[in-house]
């Protein structure tokens, strides 16, 4: 296979990791197709072309449409705001390209499945990242191998903190129409494609939203404020389909806490413990031995890939946010080749957005919902 043309549109935070995964992941991972950073569009030709110059891509172009309709471009990746995801991955898997997007994979139910429907045909990513981070994949495979015994009970985190900061900016994050929604789809997003990676589909749950702040200072015109119309908070409890309890819980309010999307696994042979603040580590308890020596075991866990392959350093030398994006895209380059669609698609997405919308509903009508999963 040849070397994949790729269009990236959007420039922001995750265009810059997506850049990075796009210039590295040939170094760390030479047996995937190689990848050319064709065109970033966008709507600044200034940002863009200095996103272009900082991270080596091509060409710039301001508008998406001329994008799409090359025919030298192969993959248009999408890390828009997500009210443009489906009208631009529709589009995209239309003109026959791969598509790959930023999650969570829609602004609704009814746009994600518009996105499955049009790129049927087309090879399809949704940038889930944290499914990549060697402490989860080890995780998994303790799960999957049975190394926990029965699963009794799963509880999942994300914290952040920056909701009631007024020196932020105002995003497009902070309103319904471009987001979609607030922590549901930004946090709680990546906690559920976790939990239904590790732990199968959720069938049904309960959830609660809550909005702490209606009106923020408005940075822009001091002395006045703005509404919000966008989950704060978000509070959920669940039941997987093979039975498994579940809590999931996302907030911008979290003092104290950055960025820490975390779970913990509780079996009856064992614990797992995930905090991405200290992302190299997962820690672990065996729920027999010496009932002196009870306690957690701190793993320091392995490069992302197979045991004998060591993609990024040698053992014992951690690895950052960034590496979780260019695995991600080794994944996606790899499957490609082998005609094994890498995970997590369009269709994984979808899941995610079954399980956002049943959250939604479920806060609004105040009780348990089925997700449909
Ligand atoms: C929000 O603050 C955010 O940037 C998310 O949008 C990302 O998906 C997450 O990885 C980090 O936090």
């Amino acid at each position: 296979m040849g070397a994949l043309n790729v269009a990236m549109i959007g420039y922001g935070f995750v265009g810059k990791a997506h850049s990075n995964a796009y210039a590295q992941v040939g170094h760390f991972f030479p047996h995937v197709p190689k990848v050319r950073r064709r065109v970033v569009c966008g709507r600044s030709r200034a940002g863009l072309e200095a996103l272009a110059d900082a991270w080596g891509w091509e060409e710039v172009e301001t508008d998406w449409r001329r994008v799409i309709d090359r025919p030298d471009i192969d993959a248009v990746d999408i890390c828009t705001p997500n009210y443009l995801h489906a009208e631009m991955a529709v589009a995209a898997a239309r003109a026959g390209k791969m598509v790959l997007c930023e999650k969570p994979l829609a602004n609704s139910l009814e746009e994600a499945r518009a996105m499955v429907s049009a790129a049927s045909r087309v090879p399809t990513f949704v940038w889930f990242n944290y499914r990549r981070v060697p402490a989860v994949e080890l995780a998994r495979r303790l799960i999957e191998e049975g190394r926990l015994g029965r699963i009794y009970q799963y509880r999942a985190q994300y914290l952040q903190q920056w909701g009631p900061d007024p020196s932020r900016p105002r995003s497009w994050k902070m309103s319904r129409s471009t987001a979609g929604s607030g922590v549901n789809g930004d946090l709680n997003s990546h906690l559920l494609d976790t939990a239904m990676m590790l732990l199968g589909p959720i069938r049904e749950l309960s959830a609660t939203f809550e909005t702490i702040l209606p009106e923020k200072p408005d940075p822009d015109r001091p002395g006045e404020t703005y509404a919000i119309d966008i989950d704060d908070v978000v509070l959920v409890q669940a039941r997987f389909r093979s039975g498994v309890l579940g809590t999931f819980e996302a907030t911008r309010f979290a003092t104290g806490y950055q960025n820490d999307n975390s779970f913990v696994v509780h079996g009856e042979k064992g614990m797992v413990e995930f905090h991405f603040e200290h992302m190299n580590r997962l820690e672990y308890a065996d729920a027999g031995g010496d009932p002196d020596l009870r306690g957690t075991r701190r793993v320091l866990a392995p490069s992302p890939g197979p045991p004998a392959d060591p993609y990024y350093w040698k053992p014992g030398h951690p690895i950052g946010y960034e590496h979780t994006f260019t695995s991600s895209l080794a994944d996606f380059l790899a499957g490609l080749e082998s005609g094994e669609p890498a995970r997590p698609t369009f269709e994984d997405g979808l899941s995610v957005q079954r399980v956002l919308a049943a959250i939604e509903a479920s806060a609004a009508k105040r009780g348990w919902l089925e997700t449909g999963l």
